[in-house]
């Protein structure tokens, strides 16, 4: 096997975001783009000689060109082992599944997650280390470094492999096994979930709608739902991955996931709903006319949490991120247990779950998870709803509306503004922070502000600090504004704007989301000027 070095310059703009390198496929199909991201990972590892990578992807566009290069490039970098999923497909949490009961290296995930795929949509890989998680921001950051003086990479020649057959295979002196991309990780959904009872349920003649989205969630909801737990066929919709995504947005919240919604809200709805996105690895979870909040359906988990095997022994402590609503917090108080607020962005759960500080994990963008992994996980939410409804026999309107009469209920929402121009989105964050220290103490509209300050994350592990990691604006009464720009677009900036108030009171938990939050937008408005600077009139999405 001879290795060839190919000579390269350094690309600008290859530092990862808030999960991963992600740009648009025509850019990462010019010259050397992703073989010098490649490297640079490569080289951030070092010697690699008798280690196993994992490789995978959501099976979006140029999934499988870039498979076949990152396998040539592993063999000339001198791995021992590479496993790929069939077809070039492993979803997040199954890569990080895999990776971990391999004992492999790491991983490298091809992904963009929930933006739209196809020959123009977006394009995207993250490295994962040996623990399954996210590469932390002392690796990330490396790796940037290493894309900032890149002057060579290294490759072999070879054929491309067969992905689509399972077995092994020699690439120069690498062994590549194609891998089943379900079943190491349906075994172990099997061992956290009662699935006997969840057989039980469908048995029962339990219905439910699962969209796939057409992304990578449909193969692991097919073999695990109407496989194992007897689920009828045509459960699952759109359960066979696309290259473009059908041409969806596989985003699984309430505006891109509409049918489901209006499904649920019609006179067929089924017992239940779910979705996932590109790379399965969010879950939104729906009831018959409800649609659960994400930051809801974590304090719900957190709550219930024993009634699965896996967690039967109870919950160590939980962690959310810090735009992720407080529901979480009032059930980790009841119980108990510790709750984390970290910066947004999946990585750092790591540390929290690698030293058993944590065993429930959640972000407000339909993240949930535990640490049977080190992703979110999409179907694992699911499946853990499936337990719940099984154990409990109550419908999920009854279930959440139960946890809010116990625990208060956090009205929440986030209103993104889309491919905003970057230069405006910047100074609007440059204006806010220069106000923070003026409004602590003000009241503006009927709210005081009790704290205003740009958040920042000391990790309890390994003491690393974050800073910069988005505006809050904390009132007296624990209503929150919060702002930051997104780190996963595309196109120009993405501002979020993340808007939460407490309410006690049960017989005010049945107001309309946007209709209880519409003070607080009003004084986000005031505050940021997001209209008034965008020229926007209203957010391009929201949940
Ligand atoms: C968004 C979400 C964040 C999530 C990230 C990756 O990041 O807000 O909570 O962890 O996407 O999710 P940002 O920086 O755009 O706000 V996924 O499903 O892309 O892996
Ligand atoms: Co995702």
């Amino acid at each position: 096997m001879s290795v060839r070095t190919i000579a390269t310059q350094p690309i600008d703009g290859q530092r990862p975001g808030t999960s991963g390198l992600r740009k648009k496929v025509v850019e990462f199909c010019r010259p050397h783009y992703l073989e010098n991201f490649v490297q640079a990972i490569f080289n951030t590892l070092g010697d690699c000689a008798g280690q196993t990578l994992v490789l995978g992807g959501d099976g979006r566009y140029f999934n499988r060109p870039a498979i076949q290069i990152i396998v040539r490039m592993a063999a000339a970098h001198g791995f021992e082992r590479v496993l790929v999923g069939q077809g070039g497909i492993l979803s997040t949490p199954a890569l990080s599944c895999v990776v971990r009961k391999r004992g492999a290296l790491g991983g490298i995930i091809l992904s963009a997650s929930h933006n739209p795929g196809g020959p123009d949509g977006d394009f995207g890989i993250k490295y994962n280390a040996a623990n399954g998680g996210p590469a932390p921001e002392k690796i990330t950051d490396a790796i940037y470094a290493q894309t900032r003086s890149i002057g060579q990479y290294f490759t072999i020649d070879a054929p491309d492999i067969d992905l689509d057959t399972l077995g092994a295979a020699s690439v120069g002196a690498l062994r590549v096994e194609v891998i089943d991309p379900v079943a190491d990780y349906a075994e172990l959904m099997g061992e956290l979930f009662d699935f006997g009872a969840i057989r039980a349920l469908f048995a029962g003649g339990f219905t439910m709608c699962f969209d796939g989205m057409c992304a990578v969630g449909g193969p692991y909801a097919h073999a695990i739902l109407e496989g194992a737990l007897g689920a009828p066929r045509g459960t699952v919709i759109n359960g066979v991955p696309l290259e473009d995504f059908g041409g969806h947005h596989p985003d699984p919240n309430p505006v891109n996931a509409a049918e489901l919604i209006a499904l649920m809200d019609g006179p067929s709805a089924p017992d239940f709903g779910a979705a996932s996105d590109g790379d399965a690895d969010r879950n939104m979870i729906v009831g018959r006319g409800i649609a659960v909040t994400p930051s809801d359906s974590l304090a719900i988990i957190a709550a219930n949490a024993t009634v699965a095997p896996g967690y039967a022994g109870g919950i160590k402590g939980v962690a959310r991120s810090m735009p992720t609503s407080g529901a979480a917090d009032r059930v980790a108080a009841a119980l108990g247990v510790p709750c984390y607020e970290t910066p947004t962005g999946w990585k750092f759960f790591g540390n929290l779950m690698d030293a058993g500080l944590v065993t429930l994990c959640g972000e407000e963008s339909y993240g949930t998870g535990s640490d049977h992994v080190r992703e979110k996980d999409g179907l694992w939410a699911v499946l853990f709803w499936l337990n719940l409804l099984a154990a409990s026999g109550k419908p999920v309107g009854q279930i959440v509306r139960g946890h809010w009469a116990r625990f208060g209920r956090n009205y929440y929402s986030r209103h993104d503004y889309e491919a905003v121009e970057s230069n405006a989105a910047a100074q609007l964050m440059a204006d806010l922070r220069a106000q923070l220290p003026s409004l602590a103490g003000r009241t503006m509209d009927g709210h005081t502000i009790a704290l205003a300050d740009d958040f920042a994350y000391t990790d309890p592990v390994d003491h690393s600090v974050s800073l910069g990691q988005g505006v809050r604006i904390i009132m007296d009464d624990g209503s929150r504004i919060v702002l930051r720009l997104s780190g996963t677009g595309t196109e120009g900036a993405t501002i979020r704007l993340y808007l939460e108030k407490y309410e006690a009171d049960p017989a005010r938990h049945d107001f309309d989301t946007q209709t209880a939050l519409a003070g607080l937008a009003a004084l986000a408005e005031r505050i940021a000027g997001i209209a008034a600077r965008t020229g926007r009139g209203g957010p391009s999405v929201i949940t």
